[in-house]
């Protein structure tokens, strides 16, 4: 018998399908983000990273062109088993031939190469305005400025970017989620809370008030707590940001690296699940603060995935990842990252929801917890090793070889 067989049988004696769980998991959408490949940098701006994120470290072999970029994605895609969707920034837009337009100005035709790359490896596209490391950001102001003029532009790039969502649905045939986010907030306690907050709602109306087909085009809401210098004010605080989607029935988007240090997203799932038909998450690892590390496979990346399996809502959560590392191989950084979350989302097909709900539900806790933490010591890396080979994915340990290799090759020649 192989690792897998043994392993399929144990989890069998309980009543737990692994092929079944590996099946359901091939249709799973993970969107895997552009901006690991490059330290959020982009094509568009000369701005250095703004809006209160920081990549740090300095790792050589940074994709530094579109080309590059690609050829990465390429590598990172084909080490990582289950469905991927693309998730690019406004900032990753394709200027060809000298021509450059800002981001007001940012058409489809900017991301024509995007449409064809991921068309070619029929995969669908997610989209986010770019609302930092620009001048028109002023005083860590964008769609909350006291300034008219700063506050139109960001307008202008919303409604901009909602256009170039649609073409992205309308040319790959999946959806696209647009997300918004914006970095705007006070280092010093703000004399005044409500005004940019009255701001940016009044800018999220305009932005929202271009026709777009909502059955194609999700419009997701990311909240926040604060940035680096950035501390005492956020204007798209959580509060702000449920309130606002649920009222004006977009998808709010929680992204683990954006509350307080022992608030759990984990246990944030089933309330926007009462009140969503859809819910959005960024999955990353806070370390501390948003520090955007590697997801790996800790407690609460499998809490998460769990929740989302219990919550039967597979088909109502746009799963993406959100993080960015300069300090190791990027390559290996969006690998050991999107295999984490595959690995999460497994894990938690392989758990018998329904038989624990029925202990607690008898307020039998003892057993919850007992049979809770046998499930932990089960042969999981059997059956994900056997997804991976299902998924023609490297097994186990043998992509690093081919992450060293593609170093070595392609990341030591730049
Ligand atoms: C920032 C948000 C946001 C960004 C990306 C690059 O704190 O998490 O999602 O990370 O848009
Ligand atoms: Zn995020």
């Amino acid at each position: 018998m192989t690792n897998y067989e043994l392993a399929k049988a144990k989890y069998a004696k309980y009543g737990i399908d692994t092929d079944a769980a590996i099946e359901t998991l091939k249709d799973v959408t993970v969107s895997i983000h552009c901006w690991q490949g490059d330290d959020v940098t982009g094509f568009d701006s000369k701005e250095a990273l703004s809006g209160g994120i920081q990549t740090t470290g300095n790792y050589p072999g940074k994709a530094r062109t579109p080309d590059e970029l690609m050829a990465d994605i390429d590598k990172a895609f084909s080490m990582v088993p289950g469905k991927k969707k693309l998730n690019l920034h406004a900032c990753y837009a394709i200027f060809e031939d000298g021509e450059y337009a800002n981001r007001n100005e940012l058409q489809p035709k900017h991301f024509a190469k995007w449409v064809k790359f991921a068309k070619e490896r029929g995969m669908g596209i997610d989209f986010n305005p770019t609302f930092f490391a620009h001048p028109m950001v002023k005083d860590n102001l964008t769609l909350s400025s006291p300034d008219e003029e700063t506050r139109k532009f960001w307008v202008e790039h919303g409604k901009a970017c909602l256009k170039i969502a649609e073409y992205f649905a309308n040319e790959t045939g999946e959806c696209c989620v647009m997300n918004i986010w914006i970095p705007d907030g006070f280092k010093e306690i703000p004399a005044d809370r409500l005004g940019p907050r009255a701001r940016f709602k009044e800018s999220l109306d305009e932005i929202l008030a271009t026709p777009y087909d909502k059955s194609k085009v999700y419009v997701t809401l990311e909240s926040k707590v604060f940035g680096i210098g950035l501390e005492s004010y956020t204007v798209g605080s959580a509060e702000f940001c449920l309130s606002y989607s649920t009222k004006n029935n977009i998808t709010p988007l929680m992204d683990n690296g954006h509350y307080h240090p022992t608030e759990v997203v984990s246990d944030k799932i089933s309330s926007l699940l009462a009140f969503n038909e859809k819910i959005a998450l960024h999955v990353t690892r806070a370390v501390r603060w948003d520090s955007d590390h590697v997801v790996i496979f800790d407690d609460e990346t499998k809490e998460i995935a769990k929740e989302i399996v219990r919550c039967d809502a597979l088909d109502r959560v746009f799963i993406a990842l959100d993080y960015f590392d300069a300090s190791v191989n990027r390559i290996a950084a969006w690998t050991v990252g999107a295999r984490n979350m595959q690995k999460a989302l497994l894990n938690a097909l392989l758990i018998p929801a329904a038989e624990l709900k029925d202990y607690q539900d008898k307020a039998d806790y003892t057993k919850m917890l007992a049979i809770s933490e046998e499930y932990k010591t089960f042969p999981f890396g059997d059956v994900f090793d056997e997804y991976c080979r299902r998924c023609g994915a490297p097994v186990g340990m043998d992509w690093i070889e081919e992450c060293d290799k593609y170093e070595r090759e392609v990341l030591s020649k730049r």
